[in-house]
Formats: structure tokens, sequence, C-alpha cells
């Protein structure tokens, strides 16, 4: 028997990449009674799935164990089907890709995607691209932002597709590692994958196409190996990814300047909105929680405030 990853679904085939070293990539396929099991996902294996395989006489393979999976990015299925479909598993590490300009980065943004990548076990790295295009000012916002992370040992990363310093530390981060690049429209995460490896073009212009239109498929999910080693998840599923079935009261325990210091709040329960004898709002008035980090627990609370109640209409009406 012999283990490899999961690196492409195309629906009754799966591409496997072996563990061994320099071996080829085996089209396999699974038993039938893999299809019953888990069916809340709409996928019973996914891209990036470590699993144990058969090679069978026409040089074909047979999956016969799938390992249990470190972590999951999923979205609730399309097509009017039920449960989840699982874009990646087993990620090491999620890049936010944000802009300096064109279009300018937004903390909210950011920190939303720090607080579900942690939930969901996966290490943060903040990117911030098209450093040739900051002016002055901007420097100034820039430095503020490298402030904030950097006391809170979330790492920042500062990128240009035109500077090759920058692209060569990306590669480093990268490498033996499975990542994820996750940002808004235009801020560059497809111009950095083609300068990270040059000749993916193919790959990721097919993966535009779709994303413009809003139509998503599995089939394009994959890992895409990196010359250097390791692997970069491409899936256009992956915008942002959601903040879903979180209780209220968590939230706080995602931003390591509250964790510690709402122990000192004055209620147990305290939301840090309103409560008279608040550590958080204290520390906050003091200057000691940054404003732009405050507003976006702010924002990311009243958010999940509103999708709670609306599903709990749903699920009264
Ligand atoms: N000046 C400058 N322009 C960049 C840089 N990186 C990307 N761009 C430009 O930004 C624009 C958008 O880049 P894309 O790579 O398509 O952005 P994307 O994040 O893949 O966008 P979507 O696929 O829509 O999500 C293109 O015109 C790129 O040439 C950079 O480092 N500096
Ligand atoms: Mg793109
Ligand atoms: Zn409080």
């Amino acid at each position: 028997m012999k283990r490899g990853r999961i690196i492409k679904s195309t629906g009754k085939w799966y591409k496997v990449m072996p563990f061994e070293e320099n071996a080829e990539v085996i089209s396999c396929q699974i038993p039938g009674k893999f299809r019953l099991q888990e069916l809340q996902q709409t996928n019973p294996i996914a891209v990036g799935d470590l699993v144990s395989f058969r090679v069978l006489e026409d040089g074909s393979g047979m999956i016969e164990d799938i390992e249990a999976r470190k972590n999951k990015i999923s979205r609730k299925a399309t097509h009017g089907r039920k449960g989840e479909q699982i874009l990646v598993s087993n990620v090491d590490q999620a890049f936010v890709v944000q802009a300096v300009q064109q279009p300018q980065f937004r903390t909210g943004f950011i920190d939303r995607f720090i607080i579900s990548a942690e939930a969901h076990h996966i290490r943060p790295i903040i990117i911030l691209n098209k450093t040739d295009l900051g002016t002055d000012e901007d420097a100034d916002l820039v430095a503020d932002l490298i402030k904030i992370y950097d006391a809170l040992s979330y790492q920042l990363i500062l990128t240009s597709i035109y500077d090759d310093e920058s692209i060569e530390e990306l590669r480093s981060l990268m490498k033996d590692r499975t990542s994820v690049f996750i940002g808004p429209s235009g801020t560059g995460k497809t111009s950095l994958l083609n300068t990270i490896q040059p000749g993916m073009n193919r790959t990721v212009a097919a993966v535009s196409t779709f994303s413009n239109k809003g139509k998503h498929t599995t089939t394009f999910a994959e890992l895409i190996p990196l010359d250097f080693g390791g692997f970069l998840a491409d899936t256009p599923g992956i915008r942002e990814f959601g903040l879903v079935g979180f209780d209220l009261n968590e939230i706080s325990g995602f931003f390591p300047e509250m964790r510690i210091l709402q122990q000192n709040c004055r209620f147990y329960n305290c939301t840090h909105l309103h409560e008279p004898g608040c550590a958080v709002m204290e520390a906050f008035g003091k200057g000691k929680i940054a404003a732009s980090r405050y507003d976006s627990y702010i924002s990311i609370y009243e958010s999940l405030e509103d999708e709670n109640r609306s599903a709990g209409s749903r699920k009264r009406g």
C-alpha cells in the first residue's frame, strides 16, 4: 500500500501525488462504499486529503483509506444540494492578499480573515502587495499596519511583483507547505502566483474566467505542486472564508489583545461593547488596543448577531 495526497478531483477520478520522491502522479478511483459515507459532504474525498492506495494491474490506483483531516476549508454546497462542499483540506497556512493601493487594503478584511484562519486551525499570514504603488502618505499607513500586527505576532510581508527579493521571501515562506491565497479581486493573487512560479498561467487564467462569471466548480479545485517544494491550493471558491457557526462570545477569544484582558471585565459574559467595568473598553480608551482592531471586533460581532438572528427566524418561519 502507498500513501499520497489528492491534488485534483474530476468527479470520478482523483489525481494522487505519491509521497515517494520523484514519483509520478497517479489516477485513482474510490470504492463505491466511500460515496455513501459522510453524507453531510457532497464530496467524500477532497483535494488535500491524505490517502492510502493500491496500484492495480492497469497502472491506475484504488484508494483504500483516507486519513483524518487536520483542517478543511468548505463552503455551502451549490446547485441546490445539501451540506457542505470541502474546497481543500490539510492546509498549513493561508495568505490574505491585500494591496497598498488599487484597491487600498482594508483592516476589516484582514481581521475577519485572521479570525477565520485561527478558527480553522490554519496559520494566517498577511501579504501587502503592490508596494511599488505606495506614496509617502501610504508609507505612514503601512507603518501603522506593520506596528499593529507585529505587536500581535502575526506575520506580515510586503511584496511587489516587480521586487524579486520580496517574491523570494514569499517562496521561502511557501516552501514545503500547503498554502492558500485569499483576498478581494484585484489585489494581485493571480499575478503573485505567476511570478512565484512562472508557467502556471493557464490554470490561473481558467480560474479567473470562472470566478468572473460567478460560476464555481469543484472540478477546478486543485493543489499546484511548487517547483521549490510545497503546494498552492488554487480554487475559485475561496475569496474569503466564512465565520459560519460561531458563538458571539467566542469572538473576543480570537483577538490576542483581548484574550487575557477580558478576564478582568466585571461581568463574565461581557460583550465589550457597552458594559460598565469592561477591561477591553478601558484598554481601548487608553490606546492599548488599536482602533482598527476594536472596530473589526464590533463589526464582526454585529454581523454575526445579524446572521444568528436571521437564521433563528428562518427556523421559526
Ligand atoms: N503595480 C503593481 N501592480 C500589480 C501588482 N500585482 C498585481 N498587479 C496588477 O493588479 C491587477 C490585478 O491583478 P490580479 O493578479 O488579476 O488580481 P487578483 O487578486 O488575481 O484578482 P481576481 O482574480 O479578480 O480575484 C493587474 O492589473 C496586475 O497587473 C504589483 O505588485 N504592483
Ligand atoms: Mg485572479
Ligand atoms: Zn468587557
